[in-house]
């Protein structure tokens, strides 16, 4: 391809999937939260938004290949819209539909597309990282050259499985890369609370050190910079090199979660619980003014690969796109009573 932002293998048509694929995966979870309000009760369990996050996902997704595979945490909405999967099957199995893209079973916590390479998620702080590193494992064993993705969040890098897979992992030179997204944030505790630091070491990137293997800091709001970080890492992985961390610095710009409210409480969290607790407004507001998707929109506007006409039309489509999947996910049948137990092996 045609090397046109200074970035290898991105070229114009590239670059705007790139921004398209931003867009799908704000206005899908814009939609997630509102159900909560426009629809209550259909969404019955937790979901958790990647809002602020999209350029980080984007731009790691888009190094991979046919065959390569990956691993998230319950944040989990935007890696398979990106992979292609249907937005309509996910919203079904948001709201626990027949259905949905795993039978109505998994909800928002829980998607599966084994088809595109999207292994699956876990609700356990750190779970993910040792099931993808068995994956990479595999990988290995097959030969097949395919690179594994491995994301979770700041919160995970204190657990022992965090430690304990990559020290395995760069012992056998697996082919993976850790993508530890740094939203500063687990759930109110903040990464760098100077009173209750929660996660010894700065950046997070050296803990890589200590298991001998690279370990890098990039911008997370910039798709092009996480591109060139985690494309080089996948490149590496891919021919033998063995794994990377790639400590991708995003903000989480709404709550942790959202779930149905007890009585008295309002539906939603506070915007953003962690300013609340303790009244870092000044960063919340830095970070909605660094917002990645109008972020990307203007750096690709003034530099003329998207005109502003092109990337009205593109918001439009998505919005029209997500709003047909919660018209799906609506009109879908809930799951039949008799069939709860059909995947209970135990
Ligand atoms: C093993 C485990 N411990 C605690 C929890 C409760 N919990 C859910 S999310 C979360 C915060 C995780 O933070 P981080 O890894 O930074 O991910 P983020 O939510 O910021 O994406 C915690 C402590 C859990 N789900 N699993
Ligand atoms: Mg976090």
């Amino acid at each position: 391809m045609t090397d046109t932002n200074g970035v290898e293998g991105l070229d114009r048509d590239r670059l705007v999937w790139m921004w398209t694929q931003m867009v799908r995966v704000r206005e899908f979870e814009e939609r997630v939260k509102r159900t909560f309000e426009e629809h209550p009760g259909v969404i019955r369990g937790h979901t958790h938004l990647a809002d602020g996050a999209e350029a980080s996902i984007v731009g790691s997704l888009a190094t991979l290949r046919p065959g390569d595979q990956l691993m998230t945490t319950y944040r989990c909405h935007g890696y398979p819209l990106v992979l292609g999967t249907s937005p309509k099957a996910m919203m079904a199995e948001i709201y626990g539909k027949a259905a949905g893209l795993c039978g109505g079973y998994g909800g928002s916590m829980h998607l599966t597309d084994v088809s595109r390479g999207f292994l699956g998620t876990s609700g356990i702080v750190g779970q993910g990282i040792p099931q993808a590193t068995g994956a990479a494992y595999a990988a290995q064993i097959r030969r097949q050259g395919q690179v594994v993705l491995c994301f979770f969040g700041d919160g995970a890098t204190k657990q022992g499985a965090f430690h304990e897979s990559l020290n395995i992992a760069s012992l056998w030179k697996l082919p993976i890369v850790y993508v530890l997204e740094n939203n500063n944030y687990n759930v109110v505790t903040r990464v760098e609370q100077e009173d209750a630091n929660a996660a010894a070491g700065e950046p997070l990137a050296v803990k890589a050190r200590a298991h001998s293997m690279p370990g890098v800091t990039v911008d997370g709001g910039d798709p092009l910079a996480v591109y060139g970080e985690v494309g080089a890492a996948v490149a590496r992985a891919r021919d033998g090199g063995g794994p990377t961390l790639v400590e991708s610095k995003v903000y989480r710009l709404s709550a942790h979660g959202n779930s149905i409210a007890p009585p008295g409480v309002p539906l939603h969290f506070p915007e953003h619980e962690a300013i609340t607790t303790f009244g870092a407004t000044e960063e919340y507001e830095a970070a909605k003014r660094g917002d990645p998707v109008p972020r990307f929109r203007a750096k690709l506007v003034t530099d003329t690969t998207l005109s502003p006409a092109e990337a009205d039309r593109i918001t439009e489509a998505a919005r029209t796109e997500m709003q047909e999947a919660v018209e799906f996910g609506l009109e879908s049948e809930l799951p039949k009573p008799e069939d709860a137990v059909k995947y209970v092996y135990a």
